[in-house]
């Protein structure tokens, strides 16, 4: 090959990051939100560490053409979720509130399919399966509509909202990849467990590096 013909570094590593994204695959961007953040209402530690590797997979994706997702928790004040109401939880990602705004170090790029969830003051909604569009559309009809036969995963937190939404996507027999660096929990044993219980449920666990585990 002359040196001419020969694809030139930037183009070489072009397609390279093509590689092993499956046709009709989608990124589903878990509750990458202020509150789940340091400094937030129900921080995940070191939350943030994702945001990184979600904004080169996003580039990734965007690249191949593929749609990008991004879910958010949307509460009403008054949920059942909170404790205030006999709920788990401190109050966090109030409908419209700077807390429940997605990370803005987080590249979500134009076109991103918004997923509001735990809108129902008797439900957690702790899977994106749970929210609807801005169209009002389930997660699952707008796969449906948009071809895609294969989910990305990465998020916030791996115990909670990642693991129920990756459950759902395997109950729907879904192919779906956990970015397991791209996710993080807020307690470490059971992020533990919610991966083993993923795996177990079929779904597939890798790095951003592209290594299984
Ligand atoms: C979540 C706890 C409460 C989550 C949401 O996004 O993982 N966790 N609400
Ligand atoms: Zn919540």
């Amino acid at each position: 090959m002359t040196r001419e013909s020969r694809p030139s570094g930037n183009a070489r590593r072009e397609s390279a990051r093509h590689e092993g994204l499956p046709e009709g695959a989608a990124l589903l961007l878990v509750d990458v939100q202020n509150d789940f953040c340091p400094g937030g209402a129900l921080p995940v530690p070191e939350g943030d560490r994702v945001i990184p590797v979600l904004n080169r997979l996003i580039e990734r994706f965007k690249a191949a053409g593929r749609p990008v997702y991004a879910s958010r928790d949307w509460h009403p004040p008054d949920t059942s979720h909170f404790r205030s109401q006999g709920g788990p939880w401190p109050p966090h990602c109030v409908a419209g509130t700077a807390g429940a705004a997605l990370h803005p170090a987080l590249r979500v790029p134009p076109g991103t399919i918004v997923v509001s969830k735990g809108q129902d003051r008797r439900d957690d909604g702790y899977s994106a399966f749970e929210g609807t569009t801005d169209e009002g559309r389930t997660l699952a009809d707008d796969l449906r509509a948009r071809g895609i036969s294969a989910l990305y995963v990465g998020g916030l937190a791996t115990d909670w909202c990642v693991r129920a939404t990756v459950l759902d996507a395997r109950r729907a027999r879904l192919p779906v990849t956990v970015m397991v660096d791209g996710s993080a929990g807020i307690d470490p044993e059971g992020s533990r467990r919610a991966l083993a219980e993923m795996k177990q449920a079929g779904a597939e666990l890798m790095s951003s590096s592209g290594a299984a585990s």
